[in-house]
């Protein structure tokens, strides 16, 4: 960490906005920044009000921490407000989605287009028996139906719960089990890098164990035959059946502002996802905000965030954000290097995209295949970049600024969490200069600063990520585990919110974030427990006991690493080596994978019994020991262990 803080902090270029895109930008200076400070309910009211609601609230705000209500009595729909109320203001002719496939396939989708598609499946939804308040998953890939079926299930009131695609069938099902979903919405299948994903498969294994299940739907995404599946009979139904006799007229539900919009999970520090629960008025008052100011969004914008739904970027910066401010927008569904590396400078330039929001990990790749590969393209289009999931080092960052931004482009670089909901430190692009690898500021109407861990707040140098204040859009809770909640992010200072995040101040006040200081690895800006893979590695009938940290990666940022402790009966070996990675896979998903898995007698532990993982870090990343293969000499770990007492006294 201390090698990131000093690098970070060697880093001195500022970056104004250019004078032309201040001029025509949202915001152009700090007015909304003193305007919020002064009365932040207003402020958050001024945003709320720009929503289309069936009743008005009656109160903006009730703060009992940790548990806010925002926009008190509002009832609206979010649904309706990404769609109905465009179509009724005249623009159903405009373009939603812009859609590509990996194969090259396209579908364009209008507002009015999207309205019909929705209310018929949400009819569907409710010929099946979906009721609001039922819980929905889906497992599904980047194809246009998984943003309409997330709209439908928002549209009906029934709490969506998206799975990303990668994810494992035990992930899955232990996602369904834990919210008692009724439904799964899946896919025969998806394009990845030019092979079949076969969803319905890893569903069909997952269903095994998700007795709350009562339907499933599938979309015939493969129309080649390319991933034959079974259907069961009364369980399973394709979606195009229940599109073919289903009615367009859906009126929207009216939601309390309160009610639940969706769950999702996400790691945390035990082996046991979290279901971050987020609300209607306040997450789309945050959600719309943001896209528009953060994304300086106008009406003849491109925008194109590459996220997958599955994350939290894409419930917020695909489907409400970007379309409750009726953008226009691209979405795709597969790798960036298929079928070649320049896929997504030909996607922008093949559409036009004039706002483009990725994420660290995929731009050092881009680095790594040249800077010939955008040059072969137009991008003149493009004036406004973002970058989110993890710190983005200044390398990139200039990489970035030069390569795809023509060093005309101001890049937001976007802080936020998936139980944050929406972006919370980012500049605002007319009116805030940019720093090389630092977040910049806060959101106007989002307080957050930096505490030691006394609660004492830290002007300049490092501290802890907090938020002192409530904000619209932040998570409700933890699906099932008020507790966790509690203990997760509210018993660190008294009613201020614990993001996990170490992160410095600079002179300006400027944040750079550093990265999560509990147990949870940033792997390519996916969250990973460590005690997730653990818990995977010693659910194998070999493993004693196992081990996991994060180490550097030049591509990922962070890469996993296991220390394995074997079972007497079992003998380390290489194909052993590929069994236990192919095991996590198979618990997890494809994300979760180790790099490198170290045989060990013994995990050098302190004491009081806590395993030493920055021990263990220095040996994985060989700081410490030359061959790491093995550690199978329990002498080792031991010396290794006293030296390293020994060092810190
Ligand atoms: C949106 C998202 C959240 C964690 C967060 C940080 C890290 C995200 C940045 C970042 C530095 C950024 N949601 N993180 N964005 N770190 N700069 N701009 O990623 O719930 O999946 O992850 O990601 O550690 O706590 S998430």
């Amino acid at each position: 960490m201390s090698d990131t803080i000093d690098h970070l902090l060697q880093e001195k270029r500022v970056f104004e906005p250019s004078p032309e895109f201040k001029a025509q930008a949202h915001v152009k200076d700090d007015t909304p920044y003193r305007e919020a400070e002064k009365d932040r309910l207003a402020y958050w009211e001024d945003w709320a009000k720009q929503l289309d609601w069936f009743e008005p609230w009656t109160k903006t705000l009730e703060w009992e921490p940790p548990y806010s209500k925002w926009f008190i009595g509002g009832k609206l729909n979010a649904c309706y407000n990404c769609v109905d109320r465009h179509v009724k203001n005249g623009l159903g002719d405009k373009v939603a989605l812009i859609w590509e496939g990996e194969p090259g396939d396209r579908r364009d989708l209008t507002y009015s287009e999207v309205l019909e598609e929705v209310s018929k499946f949400a009819n569907a939804l409710k010929k099946l028996g979906v009721q609001k308040g039922d819980r929905v998953a889906l497992y599904m890939p980047m194809i246009p139906e998984l943003a309409l079926a997330v709209l439908a299930c928002a549209r009906i009131g029934a709490p969506h719960s998206v799975v990303f695609g990668g994810f494992s069938a035990t992930s899955l099902s232990d996602r369904i089990v834990d919210q008692e979903a009724k439904m799964l919405i899946t896919a025969d299948a998806g394009w990845r890098r030019g092979k079949v994903l076969p969803l319905k498969a890893t569903c069909d294994e997952a269903l095994k164990n998700s007795p709350s299940i009562e339907n499933v739907v599938v979309v015939n995404r493969m129309k080649n035959g390319e991933a034959p599946i079974d259907m069961k009979e009364g369980r399973d139904h394709w979606y195009h059946d229940l599109m073919a006799d289903a009615s367009s007229d859906c009126p929207a539900e009216p939601m309390d502002s309160e009610d639940l919009l969706y769950i999702l999970y996400t790691s945390g520090t035990t082996g046991k996802p979290k279901g971050i629960m987020h609300t209607t008025g306040g997450y789309m008052t945050g959600v719309y905000a943001t896209t528009k100011w953060v994304f300086d969004l106008k009406p003849e914008d491109v925008f194109w965030c590459t996220a997958d739904i599955g994350w939290v970027t894409g419930h917020s910066y695909i489907v409400y954000g970007p379309m409750a401010n009726a953008a226009t927008q691209v979405m795709y569904e597969g790798a960036p290097d298929s079928p070649s590396r320049d896929r997504f400078w030909k996607i922008c330039a093949d559409h036009g995209v004039t706002v483009f929001y990725t994420a660290p990990t995929a731009i050092r790749a881009f680095m790594k295949w040249g800077h010939d590969l955008p040059a072969q393209h137009d991008l003149s289009k493009l004036r406004l970049l973002g970058s989110v999931g993890e710190p983005i080092n200044p390398e990139a960052w200039i990489w970035y600024h030069k390569n795809i931004g023509g060093e005309k482009c101001p890049i937001v670089d976007t802080w936020w969490q998936t139980e944050t909901g929406a972006i919370m430190i980012t500049p605002l692009p007319g009116a805030v200069k940019t720093k090389p690898g630092s977040a910049t500021k806060a959101f106007p109407g989002i307080e957050a600063k930096l505490l030691t861990d006394e609660g004492k707040e830290v002007e300049k140098g490092g501290g802890y990520l907090s938020i002192s204040s409530p904000w619209p859009s932040m998570l409700r809770g933890i699906y099932g585990d008020p507790q966790r909640f509690k203990d997760t992010y509210w018993s660190k200072w008294d009613g201020i919110y614990f993001p996990g995040d170490g992160c410095t101040r600079d002179e300006d006040g400027y944040f750079w974030i550093l990265g999560r200081v509990d147990d949870v690895m940033n792997v390519a800006g996916h969250r990973i427990g460590t005690m997730e893979v653990e818990s995977a590695l010693v659910d194998h009938q070999s493993v004693a006991e196992s081990a996991v940290v994060g180490i550097p990666h030049d591509v990922k940022g962070t890469a996993i690493a296991a220390f394995v402790i074997l079972k007497d009966s079992a003998e380390p070996s290489d194909d052993l080596e590929k069994e236990l990675k192919q095991h996590v896979v198979e618990q997890i998903g494809a994300i979760a994978r180790p790099e490198k898995i170290m045989f060990t007698a013994d995990l050098p532990k302190t004491r009081s019994g806590k395993i030493m993982r920055r021990l263990l870090r220095d040996i994985a990343e060989g700081k410490t020991l030359g061959d790491t293969t093995t550690l199978a000499d329990p002498t080792v770990v031991e010396s290794l262990k006293n030296r390293y007492e020994d060092k810190e006294g």
